[in-house]
């Protein structure tokens, strides 16, 4: 009988870097690749795809990177990209950073050129070990072919581990073109299969269970905070248990909005500035007393409050000092709490004064919202649109669409009028404030829920940052609605008082304009996708009703009047 391992001539079958890459990223898990191709990486991406990897060919690295990240927040599983040396890699840092910034589990695999002209200006040249370092939690350079098994292994696995990140690994050009025999390959990736890492989340002490709980029995005005973390530890079950359970009322962040649903009795979305005023308790979970929770001080918080906080990782509890840190897993360590108040319970009830505060100013800011949203503005305000397309994706049910925002406006008008119900449906400009990100995470949500409709909500700056990527969600008939907030530029329309237009450029467009008007829908019909340009509530709900039972690639330019808008939309304070 012939063996399997040798070719008809006898001679055992040698198999190069790119094989043995391929072949251990298939084993290893890697379902999909998101990248960009070119020397030295575009067979690495063709043996991927024979091995049952689908590789998502995109335009710009960054792009791609974005939706490496969030595939891996969606999935669990640490997401791929793939570049080129040089350049492709430095576009590719963008994607890496922003998981660092969201803790987002990505990994960035980069062809390199060759080892032995490195410093002499070879193709693409780049120390990319170096130029990663500042940006990644992780870096791995197979020097020889016999490496890249162990390599991809770790890179995969330090992505997941702990509090995620991005992870880099480096693949020299002569490491791809190096062979060796497929009997040899096929006992390195055992090797590195038998090594990989597995998760050691430390168990919280129960003695701290017992602390947090005590500490929420006996507070007046506790709270829940729950963030981008809790949902990427899968722990919506568990918070909507500990809500039932004790009656406190919640506030998400906003990518942990959906957790539990916007519309839930005890979300305190709707009335944020008195929650985290006068919370005396707060359970935070999977989320970081950053910039976003402004890093839990006055005069936002009460000085007095006491912070629970639930973190994976044990340097974010060193780093904000709380009242009580519990580094542990953000669904275990609420399954121990729900436990503990199982067997001692106690629930604030709808009476009670704290959650009849808390419901009472959501009842009346409701009220307030839904007022201004009654209102038909033509030319389009901002409101407008957004309730018609709050009502629209309200009336797709479940499976809720998977929301991708970005823009100032824009997102911040969007986060307080769009819906929520469902878990990990809504990816925006996340911790970092990221424009540019949209595409990308359109193109990672439809990839990793094919269930699902994908609808994006954009500025237009935001939107133009990734906006050739429209001819990609053509190119694989993705199912995503990207609906760009047409108000002529960044913010909107020249806000320049008449002693800043001055100056022998005066004449020029203000720094925050664009072309007025532009017709974005119809870059996605010059791909074959559908484009559609509106300017009255009637022509966006037709738009939208085509488009979401369609499920076909479009863009909705949505025309704004481009002083609707606020200079930094919601973050004045910051400018
Ligand atoms: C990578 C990156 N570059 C620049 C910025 C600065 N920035 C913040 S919001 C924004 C765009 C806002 O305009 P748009 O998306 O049109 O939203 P609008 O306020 O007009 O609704 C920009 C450029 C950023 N946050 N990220
Ligand atoms: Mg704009």
């Amino acid at each position: 009988m012939a063996d399997p391992n040798s070719n008809p001539t006898g001679a055992p079958i040698l198999i190069d870097g790119n094989v043995v890459a391929a072949k251990a990223l298939a084993r290893f898990g890697v379902d999909r690749m998101f990248g960009v191709v070119g020397i030295p990486v575009t067979s690495l991406a063709n043996r991927a795809v024979a091995l049952g990897v689908r590789f998502i060919a995109f335009h710009n690295e960054q792009s791609a990177g974005y939706a490496a990240s969030a595939y891996g927040y969606l999935t669990g599983r640490p997401g791929v990209l793939l570049t080129v040396s040089g350049p492709g890699c430095v576009h590719g840092l963008a994607g890496v950073s922003n998981a660092m910034a969201n803790t987002w589990p990505m990994v960035m695999i980069s062809g390199s050129c060759d080892q032995k002209d490195f410093g002499r200006g070879d193709f693409q040249e780049l120390d990319q070990i170096e130029a990663v370092k500042p940006f990644s939690k992780f870096s791995a350079k197979a020097k020889d072919i016999r490496e890249i098994p162990s390599c991809v292994a770790q890179v995969l696995d330090h992505a997941v581990l702990g509090r995620p990140g991005g992870c880099y690994l480096d693949l020299p050009t002569d490491v791809l073109h190096q062979t060796l025999t497929e009997a040899e390959a096929e006992t390195l990736l055992e090797e590195a299969e038998k090594c990989r890492l597995k998760e050691e989340i430390p168990n919280v002490l129960s003695s701290q269970i017992e602390e947090a709980v005590a500490l929420l029995r006996g507070a007046e005005r506790p709270l829940i905070v729950f963030g981008k973390g809790a949902a990427f530890a899968r722990a919506e079950d568990e918070l909507k248990k500990l809500v039932e359970l004790s009656g406190i009322p919640f506030l998400p962040t906003p990518m942990g909005k959906g957790l539990l649903p916007d519309t839930h009795e005890l979300a305190a979305t709707a009335a944020r500035s008195l929650a985290i005023g006068k919370c005396d308790v707060a359970l935070v979970v999977g989320a970081r007393l950053n910039w976003l929770l402004h890093f839990g001080e006055p005069p936002k918080w009460s000085p007095d409050v006491k912070f629970v906080l639930v973190d994976v990782s044990k340097e974010e509890i060193d780093l904000r000092k709380p009242f009580l840190g519990l580094v542990g897993d953000a669904k275990r360590v609420l399954e121990s709490i729900n436990k503990e108040i199982k067997d001692d319970p106690f629930c604030l009830g709808r009476s009670h004064p704290w959650v009849e505060a808390i419901s009472k100013k959501t009842k009346e800011n409701v009220s307030r919202m839904e007022a201004q949203l009654a209102k038909e503005v033509v030319p389009f305000n901002f409101l407008t649109p957004m309730k018609i397309i709050r009502d629209a994706i309200l009336g797709l049910g479940s499976p809720a669409p998977i929301l991708v925002s970005e823009g100032a406006n824009t997102m911040d008008i969007g986060r307080a009028v769009l819906v929520q119900t469902e878990p990990r449906t809504r990816l925006d400009a996340g911790t970092w404030g990221t424009m540019g990100v949209g595409l990308g995470y359109c193109i990672a949500a439809a990839v990793a829920s094919p269930d699902r409709l994908v609808v994006a909500v954009e500025g237009d700056s935001g939107f133009g940052f990734s906006a050739m990527e429209v001819e990609t969600l053509v190119r694989y008939q993705l199912p995503v609605v990207v609906i760009v907030f047409n108000n002529g530029g960044v913010y909107g329309g020249d806000r320049r008082t008449s002693e800043e237009i001055t100056g022998p450029y005066k004449d020029d467009p203000a720094p925050t304009s664009f072309v007025p008007t532009a017709g974005y829908h119809t870059l996605i019909q010059a791909f074959g996708g559908t484009g559609y340009v509106v300017t009255t509530p009637n022509e966006l709900k037709h738009a939208l009703s085509e488009s979401f039972s369609a499920r076909k690639p479009t863009v909705v330019n949505v025309i704004i009047d481009p002083y609707a808008g606020s200079e930094s939309g919601r973050l004045q304070h910051k400018n």
